[in-house]
């Protein structure tokens, strides 16, 4: 990172009234109920870039068999420009790295073993292939390498999401971390 990125990263937070945060994992490690809990403990408007996505019809078509929208980055990076510049935002999506790093102040990777990962999406109905697919994606780290190779590896942060202990202390943290920040930043 060169010292004008890291420039434009602190001036770009600095604009802002509230932090950015990326709730980021292989589907199933527990993003969007995360996120929910994030945004009700804290305040901070929870976006659900998937349902996003789905709803502005950012995509330029569906993928049958990977049972997936093929996604327009440029068009949701339009989209979301404005109201990640307001800040505030917890942002729920399982890639990370097409967002602009100056967004975010805090990358979270959620992490799950391979038994409860594997139960979610049975349970989400999930073919035999993307399952095998988000298996291999979680047990060779494929998000959190990229998250690290995306942001500053002081913002990000692996957390585990097995169990519902594991989510109430990843929020409880995240609400830490919120009031130092506004600390910090004479919020
Ligand atoms: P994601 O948004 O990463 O695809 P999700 O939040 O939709 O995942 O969660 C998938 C399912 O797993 C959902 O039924 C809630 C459950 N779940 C997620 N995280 C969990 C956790 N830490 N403990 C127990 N259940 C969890």
């Amino acid at each position: 990172m060169s010292d004008s990125d890291s420039d434009a990263r602190s001036i770009a937070s600095m604009d802002r009234d509230l932090p950015n945060i990326l709730v980021t994992g292989t589907p199933g490690t527990g993003k969007t109920t995360t996120s929910e809990a994030i945004a009700n403990a804290t305040g901070l408007q929870h976006i659900n870039v998937g349902e996003l996505v789905k709803r502005k019809q950012l995509h330029e078509g569906y993928l049958a068999e990977y049972d997936t929208h093929i996604l327009d980055e440029d068009k949701l990076i339009d989209e979301m420009e404005d109201m990640m510049q307001e800040g505030g935002k917890v942002v729920d999506f399982h890639t990370c790295e097409i967002f602009p790093e100056r967004w975010f102040d805090l990358v979270l990777v959620l992490r799950a073993d391979t038994s409860p990962l594997y139960d979610r999406m049975e349970k989400r109905g999930y073919n035999q292939r993307k399952l095998q697919e988000n298996i291999e994606c979680e047990i060779m780290q494929v998000v959190l390498e990229s998250a690290r190779e995306s942001y500053a590896q002081e913002i990000v942060v692996e957390l585990p999401s097995n169990n519902v202990d594991d989510m109430e202390s990843n929020v409880d943290r995240v609400k830490q971390w919120l009031e130092a920040w506004k600390q910090q930043h004479g919020k």
